[in-house]
């Protein structure tokens, strides 16, 4: 079976769709080294390529204190440039953003370094309120090395984004959703249930049609305004080539509920 296939993270399917990856080394705090990372990129393309099972992903951290801590410092503390030149430590990273399917971080507690740059690839960040988000690298002598410096900006804008990154500290959850950092702070047992309530909402609608506005929503961060709205209306009115677009449209005219064929 799937879950069989990791050893460091945990993947369970739900049969409406919604899967979930939980990252499984409580003991040091979910840190990412290499075998966690390559996992968790494995996982998501995997469920991404598997139309039927899932259609949307939801990626925690196990026990009560991190969501991942970090990339594993234990692992890069004796890493030599050539090595990771030449090697392709980490590089697996980049191509969580060729998964199609909405990913959603339940942040249940320290986003660290890595960790709240895993939590920025994904499409929606929930937090728990015990969530803590920060970049500490720079106090390690290192800098952000997994998108924090481009995301994070993008995220909450430069001045902050520097704040954050230069100083090392970690924020709050409630601060992070007030920067716009996360989408939601929720009690902290309340978390799990929240985010499959919002899993379970976009898996109701048409997987095509919400692999569409993932993708437009991921191109506005990369490109310009025009260009971002050409490919807007392109997509848009490359729906019409769906059976869902007739079907969505065609269940509204009728007063029904739509039933999607997910083509
Ligand atoms: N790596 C390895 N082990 C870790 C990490 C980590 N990032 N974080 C925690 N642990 C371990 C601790 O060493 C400890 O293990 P042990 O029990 O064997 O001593 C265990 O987890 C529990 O941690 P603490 O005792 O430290 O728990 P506290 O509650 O006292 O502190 C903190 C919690 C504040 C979260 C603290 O653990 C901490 O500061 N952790 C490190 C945070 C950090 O600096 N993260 C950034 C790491 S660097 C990074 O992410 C770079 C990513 C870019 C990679 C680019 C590749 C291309």
């Amino acid at each position: 079976s799937l879950r069989q296939s990791f050893s460091t993270i945990d993947v369970d399917v739900a049969s409406n769709g919604v899967a979930v990856l939980t990252i499984d080394r409580p003991q040091a705090l979910n840190a990412l080294n290499s075998k966690v990372m390559s996992e968790i990129v494995s996982a998501c393309l995997y469920l991404d390529r598997n139309h039927a099972t899932a259609k949307v992903i939801i990626i925690t951290g196990s026990g009560d204190k991190a969501f991942a801590a970090g990339a594993d410092i234990k692992e890069l503390a004796s890493v030599s440039y050539a090595d990771a030149y030449h090697g392709s430590m980490l590089n697996g990273w980049e191509t969580l953003r060729s998964v199609r399917k909405p990913l959603i971080a339940a942040v249940n507690g320290y986003a660290l370094g890595g960790g709240c740059e895993l939590a920025m690839m994904c499409d929606i960040i929930l937090a728990s309120e015990r969530a803590q988000f920060g970049q500490p690298e720079i106090t390690l002598g290192v800098i952000p090395g997994m998108g924090g410096t481009q995301r994070l900006p993008r995220a909450v804008g430069r001045s902050r984004a520097m704040e954050l990154i230069l100083t090392g500290d970690f924020i709050k959850a409630e601060e992070a959703v007030r920067i716009g950092l996360a989408s939601r702070a929720v009690p902290h047992d309340q978390l799990m249930e929240e985010a499959h309530k919002v899993a379970a909402k976009i898996a109701t609608h048409s997987v095509p049609a919400v692999a569409k506005a993932k993708e437009c929503v991921a191109v506005s961060q990369e490109v310009s305004l025009g260009e971002g709205l050409r490919f807007e209306k392109r997509e848009f009115w490359s729906c019409f080539a769906l059976e869902d677009q007739k079907e969505g449209m065609a269940a509204f005219v009728q007063k029904r509920p739509p039933v999607w064929s997910h083509k």
